[in-house]
C-alpha cells in the first residue's frame, strides 16, 4: 500500500506532460444553433411586417463566400434554439482570415434585411469541436470538424 503514494505521484506527473499540440489542415462547419439574435431593427420594427423572421445564414471568409443555408420561416422567440445542419461544402483551408456569418431575413419581393453579424478566427479555436459567440446581441454555437 505505501508503494502507492510513490508511484501516483509519478503517473500524474507523466499524464499532465501536454501532448504536442496537432495542427489541422482543415475545418468543416457541421451545425450552427441560433440561441438569440435581434428580433427587431434597432428601432423597434420587426423584420417582417405581419410574421416572424426567415432566418438564413450567410459566409464571407476574404473574398471567398459559401452558399448561404436555408431559411426557417417565421422565426420567433418559441423557436429558439434554431439548428442548421450543413452540407459538404462548409470547408475551409483558410483557417487566418476571419470568417463573417451574417444573419439576414429572406424576403420575397424586396432586398434581404440585413440582421447581425459574429466573426471569429479558426486558428483562435484550433481542435476544438465546438465555438460559442456572443457579439452584436447575437448567440450561437459552431459545431467543427477537423482534418489533419
Ligand atoms: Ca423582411
Ligand atoms: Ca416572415
Amino acid at each position: 500500500m505505501k508503494k502507492l503514494f510513490y508511484i501516483l505521484p509519478l503517473v500524474l506527473l507523466l499524464t499532465s506532460c501536454e501532448e504536442p499540440e496537432l495542427s489541422p489542415r482543415m475545418v468543416k462547419i457541421t451545425g450552427i444553433t441560433i440561441y438569440s439574435f435581434p428580433m427587431t431593427a434597432s428601432n423597434g420594427t420587426s423584420w417582417d411586417y405581419a410574421s416572424g423572421t426567415d432566418l438564413y445564414i450567410d459566409w464571407i471568409q476574404g473574398d471567398e463566400k459559401k452558399s448561404p443555408t436555408q431559411h426557417y420561416i417565421d422565426v420567433t422567440n418559441n423557436s429558439l434554439p434554431l439548428n442548421y445542419e450543413l452540407a459538404n461544402d462548409y470547408m475551409f483551408n483558410d483557417l487566418t482570415t476571419p470568417v463573417i456569418l451574417k444573419l439576414y431575413d429572406f424576403d420575397d419581393i424586396d432586398a434581404n434585411d440585413f440582421i447581425s453579424q459574429v466573426s471569429f478566427n479558426f486558428s483562435d479555436r484550433l481542435n476544438r469541436e465546438t465555438i460559442y459567440i456572443n457579439e452584436n446581441n447575437t448567440n450561437l454555437i459552431i459545431n467543427l470538424e477537423w482534418y489533419y
